[in-house]
């Protein structure tokens, strides 16, 4: 328990920045739970409720969904922004992870809490004291583990580049957001070494996955 959030150990979280290969790395990891006979729970942030997906699409959309009636463009503002992805989160933690925790499932989210703090708190300027209010009384649930993939901001915008039609509203932020989004995730890691792995996510998929499901399986030899 720390600060009335407790950390669940079969709870695991993938972090990182655009581009970082979580997606590919996650399956790496279901693959080294699955092969010790756990049941694994695969799920994302923002969304993993039919709800939460719904609040994910009018955070992340920057098309037509901020539009009103007249056609005007409306911006999401950071505190709006902040409270979506808590809305979304509240939602999640009680209709899929704490349920799936409690039959003892893994759960693996790709991205949690520390997006915030990192988009949020550090890309956005926002009080991470408010952000860390919100987690209080909003999610109560921190991961055991969580496996920060670490790249270079611009490799990784080169690995996304023309990948969308419509780059989503994060996606359009310019390389400085992302730069503060990465230091912010370092900062985390290095304050908190108990909970953090840091993977170097510059290498081929293959060795990202394998660095992932060694650092996975250690850590399960040090919680047995
Ligand atoms: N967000 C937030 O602001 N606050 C919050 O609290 C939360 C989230 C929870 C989610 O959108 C956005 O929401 C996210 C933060 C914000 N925005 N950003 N940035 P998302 O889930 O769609 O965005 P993402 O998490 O960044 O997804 P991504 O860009 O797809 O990254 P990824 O999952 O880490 O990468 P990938 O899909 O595995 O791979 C991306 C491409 O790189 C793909 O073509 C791969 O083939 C390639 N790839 C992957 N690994 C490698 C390696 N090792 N070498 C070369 N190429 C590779």
């Amino acid at each position: 328990m720390s600060g009335g959030v407790l950390s669940h150990p079969r709870f695991i979280s993938l972090e990182g920045g655009e581009g970082a290969g979580k997606s590919t790395a996650i399956a790496a990891l279901r693959d080294a739970l699955l092969q010790r006979g756990h049941e694994v729970v695969l799920t994302r942030e923002p969304g993993g409720t039919p709800l939460a997906e719904r609040i994910r699409a009018l955070m992340l959309d920057n098309r037509d969904s901020l539009r009103g009636d007249g056609g005007e463009d409306e911006p999401l503002s950071a505190e709006a922004e902040l409270l979506l992805v808590f809305a979304a989160r509240a939602q999640h933690v009680r209709q899929v992870i704490r349920p799936a925790l409690q039959r003892g499932a893994f759960v693996v989210s790709d991205r949690f809490t520390d997006s915030s703090y990192a988009y949020q708190g550090d890309g956005r300027g926002l009080d991470p004291a408010w952000i860390a209010d919100l987690e209080r009384r909003a999610v109560g649930l921190r991961p055991g583990l969580t496996l920060l993939l670490d790249l270079d901001v611009r490799e990784g915008r080169a690995r996304t580049a023309g990948r969308d039609l419509w780059p989503d509203r994060i996606e359009s932020e310019q390389d400085d957001f992302f730069e503060r989004v990465r230091a912010g995730f370092r900062r985390r890691a290095a304050a908190e070494p108990g909970r953090f792995r840091v993977v170097d996510a510059s290498r081929a998929p293959g060795e990202v996955g394998h660095a992932v499901a060694v650092a996975v399986a250690r850590w399960l030899e040090e919680q047995a």
